[in-house]
């Protein structure tokens, strides 16, 4: 296992729309092993695979919920959404392609997900809260979208005028 390198913005990769997983076979569980690794490391609730440079429909989660240190990862290979809720819901959005900044993004809050498991089977659930939000924007990777996509003009300068700063302060530290 690895930890691999995550591509920030404006990495013209991340623009690229992923294509659907074919081969269910070691190198995909060895891709899904490194991914779960990169994501426990950063640390994160979510990676997807075009965030380490693979553009492949593939994403792992693990909400680690309650904050109680009990991991519970799971995997998402070609994931395909469908009937959002009327109902939206607010988070406090990070990425990290885009370290160390956040802001509000709206988005259905629940949805319905099929998808396949890293054995190709087939599942069909319909997801809300934080595994909503955060599919949701898992899977806006997989077509080349980040979070600041969301946000109107002004807060989105805002957000990448804090990440240029930021970048800079680290370079001279
Ligand atoms: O670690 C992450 N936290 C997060 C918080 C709110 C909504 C979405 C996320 S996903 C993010 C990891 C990431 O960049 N995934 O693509
Ligand atoms: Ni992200």
């Amino acid at each position: 296992m690895a930890v691999l390198p995550i591509i920030e913005i404006p990495d013209p990769r991340l623009r690229k729309v992923s294509e659907p997983v074919g081969a269910f076979d070691t190198e995909l569980k060895r891709l899904i092993a490194d991914m779960f690794e990169t994501m426990y490391d950063a640390p994160g609730i979510g990676l997807a695979a075009i965030q380490v440079g693979v553009p492949k429909r593939l994403l792992v989660i693990d909400l680690q919920e309650e904050g109680e240190g009990v991991r519970n990862p799971r995997v998402y290979v070609n994931p395909l959404f469908s009937e959002p809720s009327d109902e939206m819901s607010v988070y406090n959005e990070g990425c990290l392609s885009i370290p160390e900044q956040y802001a509000e993004v709206s988005r259905p809050a629940s949805i319905r997900l099929r998808w396949q498991d890293a054995d190709g089977a087939e599942h069909d659930e319909r997801v809300d809260g934080l595994l909503a939000t955060c599919l949701q924007h898992e899977n806006d990777h997989l077509e080349g979208i980040v979070f600041t996509d969301h946000l109107s003009r002004m807060k989105r300068d805002m957000v990448l005028k804090k990440l240029e700063k930021q970048r800079k302060l680290n370079k001279a530290a």
